[in-house]
């Protein structure tokens, strides 16, 4: 029986009454990856969300809440995973869902996922950043289209689950929380969401992609360039929301390189954990804070927020999708050649 986060959380979301609309979102995993000196690494693997990605924590949330509304539809900007976690819980809330992408710039398992779902895909000539300032100057003019992007607050209010389950899992704050940062609005829910247990905050560490950094350039880019296209934003909307979190809680903003990402992709799925670029982001930043001995020691929980199976495209930069062609008769000597080689 899977309850869904509204009426697992209650206590602390503190919602007003209302009917959630829930597809089992939550309760992710957090698996002990390895042990580093004095550091014990945890991922907590946000793929295995109703749609694959950590933004179902928040959508639940807006979605039941624009309903309660008497919203009509929803809509959103979205560099792919918004847009199919909306599309999913309009599609059960029976409300129609628009999406607005950066055309050719969302990987094709998203766009997919959004139009079966049954949302209307609208693709603009222009990046992530133009789309969230057009859908929110629809949302302002239209009161019966409820805009559902992390500017909305019920969105993050939804998304502070995440820091409730670390809390609950390990029964203490850990020491550090590693997360990618686009938009900017998870790594400040989470910050909320551990400020309002009051049971201690990790330092926060914000991971963006070289390229796509303006958090750690300090000032906005018009120009957005990453391997990580969920991530490909130069404008994030809760900015000063990040930079308070990051701050208050000691950690930083880092940046890390295309190449670095595609590694720490694959020595995530090597070790069994297919997460998609962005998410292989935080763990190539986790790797980066060890190595330059900036981790505190303890508990570090690295959130990989998305599944690696919405973009294919990408690994095949390094995952062979050519088969060995082999004779079924001498599948014993062919296997025996792959062991020895
Ligand atoms: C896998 O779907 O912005 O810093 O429109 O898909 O809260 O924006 C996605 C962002 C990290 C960054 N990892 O989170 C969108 C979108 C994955 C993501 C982020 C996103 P925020």
């Amino acid at each position: 029986m899977h309850m869904g986060l509204i009426n697992r959380y209650h206590q602390w979301l503190g919602l007003p009454e209302l009917e959630p609309v829930t597809l089992g979102e939550g309760n992710t995993p957090m698996v002990h990856w390895a042990t580093w000196e004095s550091h014990r690494i945890w991922l907590k693997l946000e793929g295995c969300n109703p749609t694959g990605s950590f933004k179902d924590r928040g959508m639940t949330v807006a979605v039941s809440q624009a309903r309660c509304q008497g919203a009509e539809a929803v809509i959103c900007a979205s560099t792919g995973n918004t847009a199919a976690s909306a599309a999913a819980y309009a599609g059960r809330a029976g409300l129609k869902a628009f999406v607005v992408i950066p055309n050719n710039q969302v990987a094709l398992g998203k766009m997919i996922q959004a139009s079966a779902y049954g949302a209307t895909i609208l693709a603009i000539e222009g990046n992530f950043d133009q789309a969230l300032q057009a859908v929110r100057d629809v949302a302002e003019q239209e009161s019966w289209i409820a805009l559902v992007n992390s500017v909305n607050p019920w969105r993050l209010r939804g998304q502070e689950t995440g820091a409730y389950e670390i809390l609950d899992g390990l029964g203490h704050a850990p020491s550090a929380l590693v997360l990618p940062v686009g938009n900017a609005g998870n790594i400040s829910a989470y910050f909320h969401g551990f400020r309002r247990r009051n049971e201690g905050i990790p330092q926060l560490f914000g991971i963006q992609a070289q390229g796509a950094d303006p958090l750690v350039q300090e000032h906005e880019l018009d120009e957005v360039k990453t391997v990580a296209s969920a991530i490909r934003i130069g404008r994030p909307a809760s900015a000063h929301l990040a930079k308070e979190a990051v701050k208050e809680s000691r950690g930083q903003f880092r940046s890390v390189s295309d190449s670095q990402i595609l590694r720490a992709q694959e020595e995530l799925a090597h070790g069994g954990i297919f997460v998609e670029p962005a998410s292989a982001a935080a763990y190539a930043g986790l790797k980066v804070l060890y190595q330059k001995r900036l981790l505190p020691q303890g508990d570090v929980v690295a959130i990989l927020t998305g599944n690696g199976l919405k973009d294919t495209q990408t690994p095949a930069m390094w995952a062979s999708v050519e088969p060995q062609i082999v004779k079924s008769q001498y599948l014993t000597e062919s296997i025996g050649q792959f062991m020895n080689p």
